[in-house]
C-alpha cells in the first residue's frame, strides 16, 4: 500500500527570526522539524505514498504535528498519542547563514517512549522501502529496540532499508553512536552518510576508502554527501562523483540531507539510473538550503526538473 515507511521523532520547531543569539530573540514562529517526517513530506511532494509513525504527546503540539504532517499528504494513521509524556520541542538559532545551532527540549519526550510493540507490522510489510535515521536509536533504549524491530520486520519481507546516519552528538555518546550506526549499516541496503559521518563510522578519511569500508563484503549502495561538491556514488559496478548544483545563497542548511534522502528514495522507487538519482538528490539538497525552515524548500517533481534544466519547458 505504501511506497515508504518511516518513523521517528518530530518536534515543534521555534525558529529565531533574526540572526542573533537565542537569548536576544523575542519572537519564534512555530513550525515542525524532524528528519524522518522531513523525508516523508519530501517524498509526498514528489508524488509518493508514505507512512510516518511516531508517538506524540496528547497535547496541542502533538496534535499540531499530526495535523501538519497529515496535511502534507503523509499517512499518519499508525501514530500513537500518549498522556505519559509531552511532545518534544526545539529552537533554532542562526548566527550566520552557515552557522545554525539547535537547542533540544526533548529528553523523555513522548517519542522517546516508542517501543517495539508500538510498530504496526502490517504498515512496514506493505511498504517497498523502510527509511531509518540514526536519530531514533539515540532517543532511548526502547527507541533503539524499536529500530532493530523495524529492521527485523523489513528483512523478513525483503523490504529494502535505507539508512541515513544523521549524527546528533547532543543526544548520545560517540562510542554508542559509532557502535549502533555500524550495526544498522550492516543491515542496510543503502547508506547515505555525510562525509563527516562516514569518517565517524569508519575511521577513514578519504571518500573512496569510506565507501569501501561501509560496503564491506556485501552488495550495498553507498552515497556519501559532499555538500556543495555533490556526492559520491559507490556500488559494485559504479564508482563516481556526481557534481552538485550551485546555490545562490545559503539561507538555512538544516534539512538539506533530508531533502537529499527524499530525492534518492524517489529515484530508486522510479527505478531511474543511479547517477541520475544522485543528481536529482543533489538538486533537492541545493533547493532546500536556499529556503528558511526544514520542509518549506522541499520541491514537487516539476520544480526539481525545472531546477535541473532551467532552460527547458517552464510549465508546471
Ligand atoms: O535533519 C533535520 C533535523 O535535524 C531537524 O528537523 C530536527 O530531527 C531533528 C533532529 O533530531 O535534529
Amino acid at each position: 500500500k505504501f511506497d515508504v515507511f518511516t518513523f521517528g521523532e518530530t518536534m515543534v520547531l521555534f525558529q529565531a527570526e533574526q540572526m542573533l543569539p537565542l537569548e536576544y530573540i523575542h519572537h519564534f514562529p512555530k513550525q515542525i522539524g524532524g528528519a524522518e517526517s522531513n523525508v516523508a513530506i519530501g517524498l509526498a511532494r514528489l508524488g509518493h505514498s508514505v507512512s510516518w509513525f511516531s508517538k506524540l504527546g496528547n497535547d496541542p503540539f502533538g496534535r499540531y504535528i499530526h495535523k501538519y504532517i497529515r496535511g502534507e499528504g503523509v499517512d499518519t494513521s499508525s501514530c500513537l498519542f500518549t498522556d505519559e509524556a509531552t511532545t518534544g520541542i526545539f529552537f533554532k538559532e542562526k548566527l550566520s547563514p552557515e552557522e545554525v545551532n539547535v537547542y533540544y527540549y526533548r529528553k523523555n519526550s513522548a517519542a522517546s517512549l516508542m517501543e517495539p510493540s508500538d510498530l504496526n507490522e502490517e504498515y512496514i510489510k506493505q511498504a517497498k522501502l523502510l527509511h531509518i535515521t540514526g536519530i531514533t536509536p539515540a532517543l532511548s533504549e526502547s527507541c533503539y529496540q524499536t529500530v532493530l524491530r523495524a529492521i527485523e520486520i523489513a528483512k523478513s519481507e525483503k523490504i529494502k532499508i535505507v539508512f541515513d546516519p544523521n549524527l546528533r552528538l547532543k543526544l548520545w555518546s560517540v562510542e554508542k553512536a559509532k557502535q549502533v550506526f555500524n550495526e544498522i549499516a550492516t543491515h542496510a541496503d543503502m547508506i547515505l552518510p555525510g562525509l563527516d559521518e562516514g569518517q565517524f563510522m569508519t575511521g577513514k578519511t578519504e571518500v573512496e576508502e569510506i565507501a569501501e569500508a561501509l560496503m564491506g563484503k556485501e552488495d550495498k549502495t553507498i552515497i556519501i554527501k559532499l555538500g556543495a561538491k555533490g556526492a559520491y556514488l559507490h556500488t559494485k559496478n559504479e564508482k563516481q562523483y556526481i557534481e552538485g548544483f550551485p546555490v545562490k545563497q545559503i539561507v538555512d542548511p538544516v534539512g538539506a540531507g533530508d531533502g537529499f534522502a527524499a530525492g534518492i528514495i524517489s529515484g530508486i522507487l522510479l527505478e531511474e539510473p543511479l547517477p541520475l538519482v544522485v543528481k536529482k538528490a543533489n538538486a533537492i539538497g541545493a533547493m532546500v538550503v536556499g529556503v528558511n525552515g526544514d520542509i518549506e524548500g522541499l520541491p514537487t517533481l516539476p520544480k526539481v526538473e525545472r531546477f535541473m534544466n532551467p532552460s527547458g519547458d517552464s510549465r508546471d
